[in-house]
């Protein structure tokens, strides 16, 4: 059993969010931390430092204009030089003056097309950086009953989508991205999994739907998500974070190790790591206190810890139980892989691929922080720009 766990663990790929490298924070304070990038290719030499120590983390998302650059190309041989590449491929209508009453919702449709056109140039930077994939997400909303028509909301943003399906090429695919609130506080345009789920229904294969684990309504059951969407051939992948009580983009895991060892879980049973179900797993985190890079690695462990502990359920035994109706039985199976400490498996691992058993120590220890904190000194530390 270990063999084909430890295959399944040493194929694991997580995705690492460009944007994580760079200074984050909240309405109140951004703190700038030393030694942060100041570009893309500052981000992506980081990020290739979390591969470096984990072996798991090859690929790197980035956010259009963020990561903005004359020469993508350059930008992927960059990537290439430091043993990454570049993945899934964000685009931003959130932070412009005219998407104030939405981007492709906007009751103008001078708007309308602007916020368009943006998606538009993100493909062709897909085209340009080897990127196969295209995440949307839409802060569209309202604040105020009746400030404009739900209905209307939906026809326009439907239009962008398909405009935006016609344009994807070969092998290219986007992930709509779901949020319950926040920027709108009273209706989202896109709040939920079923929305989402029904306008990339409408609209064809290369459509597909990414769970971002803080985007639900406390209490709701996150894994029955994964479970549904992954039976419909729909689930394009994750945004993985966690939170104690709204978008808090907190490391994946560290609020709820249980919640993400039940998403995994599902994920096993529903053949979502078999890579030719195309989920992609992605970090969408902010460090805003904690150092970034070692941030990330332990991201990816937590990843990592709760994928070993799912793949150690015990299938049939649970499933025995399930089928027997033992409702305490089945829930010790899941418990028992649930308690069991994976970390010398992984460490293990680690070892076996000629990694550090413990890659926070390994990073700590390649004085690589000391080192960007004295070379990067002047120009714009990299952030949201909000
Ligand atoms: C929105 C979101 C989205 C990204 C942004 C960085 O809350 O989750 O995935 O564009 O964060
Ligand atoms: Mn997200």
């Amino acid at each position: 059993m270990t063999t084909d766990i430890k295959a399944t663990l040493r194929a694991q790929r997580i995705e690492t969010p460009s944007w994580a490298y760079g200074n984050s924070g909240t309405r109140f304070k951004v703190f700038a931390q030393k030694g942060v990038p100041r570009d893309p290719y500052e981000k992506l030499a980081d990020a290739a430092q979390v591969h470096a120590h984990t072996g798991a983390a090859p690929t790197v998302a980035l956010h259009i204009p963020w990561d903005a650059v004359d020469d993508y190309a350059d930008l992927a041989r960059h990537a290439r030089e430091h043993g990454v590449a570049i993945g899934a491929i964000n685009s931003n209508v959130f932070q412009d003056d005219d998407y104030m009453l939405g981007s492709v919702t906007n009751p103008d449709p001078r708007v309308r097309r602007k916020a368009l056109g943006h998606l538009l140039e993100c493909v062709d930077v897909m085209d340009a950086t080897g990127s196969d994939t295209l995440k949307l997400w839409f802060s569209d909303g309202l604040n105020y009953p009746g400030q404009d028509d739900l209905r209307a909301r939906q026809d326009r943003l439907a239009e962008a989508l398909s405009a935006v399906y016609e344009r994807l090429g070969d092998g290219q695919r986007f992930l709509l991205e779901y949020k319950l609130f926040e920027p709108a506080f009273y209706a989202t345009d896109v709040p939920d999994w079923g929305t989402a789920y029904a306008h990339c229904l409408r609209l064809g294969p290369k459509a597909q739907v990414v769970v971002d684990t803080g985007h639900h309504a406390p209490g709701t059951n996150i894994e029955f998500i994964v479970a549904f969407l992954l039976r419909a051939g729909r689930l394009g992948g994750f945004d993985f974070n966690s939170r104690f009580y709204a978008d808090d983009d907190l490391m994946v895991g560290a609020a709820d190790p249980f919640q993400l060892f039940r998403i995994m879980h599902e994920v096993v049973r529903g053949g979502g790591l078999d890579p030719r179900t195309g989920v992609a797993f992605m970090l969408d985190q902010c460090h805003n206190i904690e150092p970034k890079i070692p941030g990330q690695i332990r991201s990816v462990m937590n990843v990592q810890e709760a994928t070993a502990k799912a793949l150690l359920v015990d299938a049939a035994a649970l499933r025995a139980a399930q089928d027997a109706g033992d409702v305490l039985g089945a829930n010790a199976v899941l418990m028992d892989a649930y308690n069991t400490d994976v970390r010398p498996l992984l460490a293990e691992l680690r070892e076996e691929s000629g990694l550090d058993p413990d890659p926070m120590a390994a990073y700590a220890r390649s004085g690589y922080s000391d080192k960007i904190a004295a070379e990067r000194v002047g120009g714009t530390q990299a952030g949201w720009g909000a």
